[in-house]
């Protein structure tokens, strides 16, 4: 059980601004991998930053195209964790709150958080590769499914590495991450740009910042408040703490 500074308690309950970025560690204990341990299975001898690429599509998008499906079939059998929930409900608590998010599994949304900006996209929609036309459904179990309108082969609507965030969700989280007068970075190892910049940027202007984090991370230095341990146990206690 986590004791909360009196500080950072007493922030939380008057903020009326507050900024969230989350990684795949708030997603840890919904059964789903995060992006630095190793995977598993087929996929144990693939390196998730190989995969998540423009060129590994182009090289073998068969193989890419696999690495989703699979990893569609965990989100699908996925459900939120009290992280997830815990940071829908300070939503509710706080006038204006944001949650950007480099998840694509879209857990956020399904715990009740409205207000979530998917920064790297999401894995449960796919677009074509050729003409950008989101597909809504698509056949499986075959090759790559091909796209109705151009013929182009379909792929995940996620951000792969090398390739461009969504302008507006970016610009959306850069400023909340500017207005917040607390932001929390949660369950990231902090290492993917630009959304590793949010809570420097944060910082920068003035926000209290919390982490909270398996392990440390290039944020930890310069974090207000740093709590080590699971999302999905700090987060709700967090919130008890506060507006129990
Ligand atoms: C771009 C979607 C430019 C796909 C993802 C050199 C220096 C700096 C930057 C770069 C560089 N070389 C290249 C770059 C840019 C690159 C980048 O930052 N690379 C890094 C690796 C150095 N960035 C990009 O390419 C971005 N695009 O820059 O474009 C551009 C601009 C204009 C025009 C053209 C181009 C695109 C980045 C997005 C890539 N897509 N995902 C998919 O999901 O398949 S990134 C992917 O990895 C995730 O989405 C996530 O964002 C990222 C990091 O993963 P995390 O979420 O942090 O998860 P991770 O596993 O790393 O960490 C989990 C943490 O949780 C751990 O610390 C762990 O301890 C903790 N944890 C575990 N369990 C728990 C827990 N914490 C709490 N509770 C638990 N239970
Ligand atoms: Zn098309």
């Amino acid at each position: 059980m986590n004791v909360f500074p009196e500080l950072l308690i007493r922030l939380l309950a008057k903020a009326e601004r507050v900024a969230v970025l989350t990684g795949a560690g708030v997603s840890r204990e919904s059964g789903l991998q995060t992006f630095r341990e190793a995977q598993t299975g087929l996929w144990a001898q693939f390196k998730p930053e190989e995969l998540a690429t423009p060129e590994a599509f182009a090289k073998d998008p068969q193989l890419v195209w696999d690495w989703y499906a699979w990893r569609r079939e965990a989100v699908k059998a996925a459900r939120p964790n009290p992280g997830h929930i815990a940071l829908a409900a300070m939503e509710r608590k706080i006038p204006k709150f944001t949650l950007a998010t480099q998840n694509v599994d879209g857990l956020h949304r399904l715990a009740g958080s409205e207000n979530v900006l998917e920064l790297h996209g999401s894995i449960m929609r796919v677009r074509c590769s050729e003409c950008g036309l989101r597909a809504e459904f698509w056949e499986e179990g075959g090759g790559v499914p091909r796209c109705e309108s151009c013929g182009g082969l379909l792929r995940p609507d996620v951000v792969w590495f090398g390739e461009p965030l969504p302008a507006d969700e970016l610009q959306q989280a850069r400023l909340a991450a500017r207005e917040a007068q607390v932001f929390i970075s949660a369950g990231t190892s902090g290492v993917v740009y630009p959304a590793a910049g949010l809570p420097f940027s944060a910082k920068s202007v003035g926000a209290t910042v919390v982490e909270i984090n398996a392990e440390p991370t290039p944020f930890t230095p310069s974090a207000d408040f740093s709590f080590q341990g699971k999302s999905g146990e700090i987060l709700p206690a967090l919130f008890n703490a506060v507006w129990g």
